[in-house]
């Protein structure tokens, strides 16, 4: 058997179900509901303190941390070859408001854990091993969703990333500076910097795998996404005085033209997914007529001539609809559909094979920081499954034994990626 291929495989033996399934409890603390779910939005208190626990296990192995601009965390366990572009693998610790305890941590955790393997394994890797943890992944505080790797990835200016504010208006740079501080990691990365690879293990976050009874997702791919904020301006009237012919009242826009957009958005084989899941409303007075509406729009779909066809009358729809209010519609993210490199997926397919773990082939409905990464080398993602399906949602499960089963599938891959 190939040195290479050995050491593999001790690190898949070391992995430790045990400790990974402890750690999601310990990173599950943060921001928890106490409804079993968590609420860890980007840069918050919460995020800060996850990823300290995270600095913590990692300086007790004696790891190295970093971060880049945009707050991306980078911890390296160092190879024989330093000078060669490492093995990263990772996800996210921001959650959505009602989010569950697997989305994005069980990247992050299983990607460390693949490191702590391969130390009690006592394996070194020609290239080095590291961790990363993408800032505002979910894009729920802050828009739009995997921020800190479309800034790595360069789909997204810095500046216009630091710029933005939440509900409240706190801006990303208000926000990172103060989490920078917090970490006190003193090491900087530049974006873009070479990888030989990029991996990252996610739960489904659908229910194929479940209703297939299978361990394994080779992910061949994710689906396409299209993001819009619509800003409706009316004027703020008395509900009681003001004639509704001359009010200018943009929540009735707004609704009207969220109508229209569903309309135009209807899919007999329901692949297309269309959803407005924000809608502020200003003064929001029982009896003012609303002056100000700002709305979401998450387009997705698999086909790139469809997120074209449907996405790009989106504004014109709108408009249509106006009311006499004026209108603003700003696309937020655009990331076409993406395809995995067939030899990352085909060293999953063969590792869960090795491992005797069913396997199929899927396309991820679910986005992630891996398509910008497919962008810069040769990337592709694990998926394992979770109760029912569910995520983004507090009722969000997976098994200990399922974990364990993608780490070890991650083992295998990262370390044949590291030596090769
Ligand atoms: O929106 C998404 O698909 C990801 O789970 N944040
Ligand atoms: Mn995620
Ligand atoms: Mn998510």
């Amino acid at each position: 058997m190939a040195q290479s291929e050995s050491a593999a495989f001790a690190v898949v033996r070391a992995v430790s179900e045990q400790r990974l399934w402890q750690r999601h409890m310990v990173i599950a603390r943060f921001g928890a509901t106490g409804r079993g779910g968590v609420n860890r939005q980007a840069l918050t208190s919460e995020d800060i303190r996850a990823r300290k626990r995270l600095l913590a296990w990692a300086e007790a192995r004696g790891y190295e941390a970093a971060v880049d601009a945009i707050g991306n965390l980078f911890i390296r366990r160092p190879g024989r070859d330093n000078s060669a572009p490492p093995v990263v693998a990772g996800s996210h610790l921001d959650t959505q408001p009602t989010g569950g305890n697997f989305d994005g941590a069980y990247g992050v955790l299983a990607a460390l854990e693949v490191m702590e393997a391969a130390d009690d394994a006592g394996i070194a890797t020609e290239r080095a091993l590291e961790t990363v943890v993408w800032t505002n992944e979910e894009g729920a505080r802050f828009q739009p969703t995997t921020m800190g790797s479309a800034v790595f990835a360069g789909a997204l200016a810095l500046e216009a990333a630091l710029a933005t504010t939440d509900c409240a208006g706190v801006s990303v740079e208000a926000a990172l500076a103060q989490m920078l501080a917090s970490l006190g990691v003193a090491r900087r990365k530049e974006f873009r910097f070479p990888m030989t690879a990029y991996l990252e293990a996610h739960i489904e976050q659908g229910p194929l795998l479940e209703a297939q009874r299978k361990k394994i997702g080779a992910v061949t791919g994710i689906q396409g996404l299209r993001w819009f904020q619509v800003e409706v301006r009316g004027q703020e009237a008395h509900a009681g005085t003001t004639p509704l012919r001359s009010r200018r009242d943009a929540l009735a826009s707004a609704v009207a033209m969220i109508a229209a957009l569903g309309e135009s958005m209807h899919d007999e084989n329901d692949a297309v997914r269309f959803t407005v899941g924000r809608c502020e409303v200003f003064p929001n007075s029982p009896n003012t007529v609303p002056s100000r509406v700002l709305f979401t729009i998450d387009l997705r779909h698999p086909e790139r001539e469809t997120l074209a066809t449907l996405g790009d009358p989106i504004e014109a729809i709108c408009r249509a609809r106006a009311g006499g209010c004026e209108v603003k519609v700003t696309e937020t993210l655009n990331a076409a559909p993406t395809v995995f490199d067939p030899r990352i997926v085909e060293l999953v397919r063969a590792a869960a094979k090795r491992q005797n773990l069913p396997s199929i082939d899927l396309v991820s409905g679910a986005t992630h920081d891996a398509k910008f990464m497919a962008q810069l080398c040769p990337s592709g993602m694990i998926f394992v499954p979770c109760a029912g399906g569910v995520s983004h949602s507090e009722a969000e499960a997976a098994a200990p034994s399922d974990l364990a089963a993608g780490t070890r599938v991650l083992a295998e891959v990262a370390l044949k990626l590291a030596n090769s």
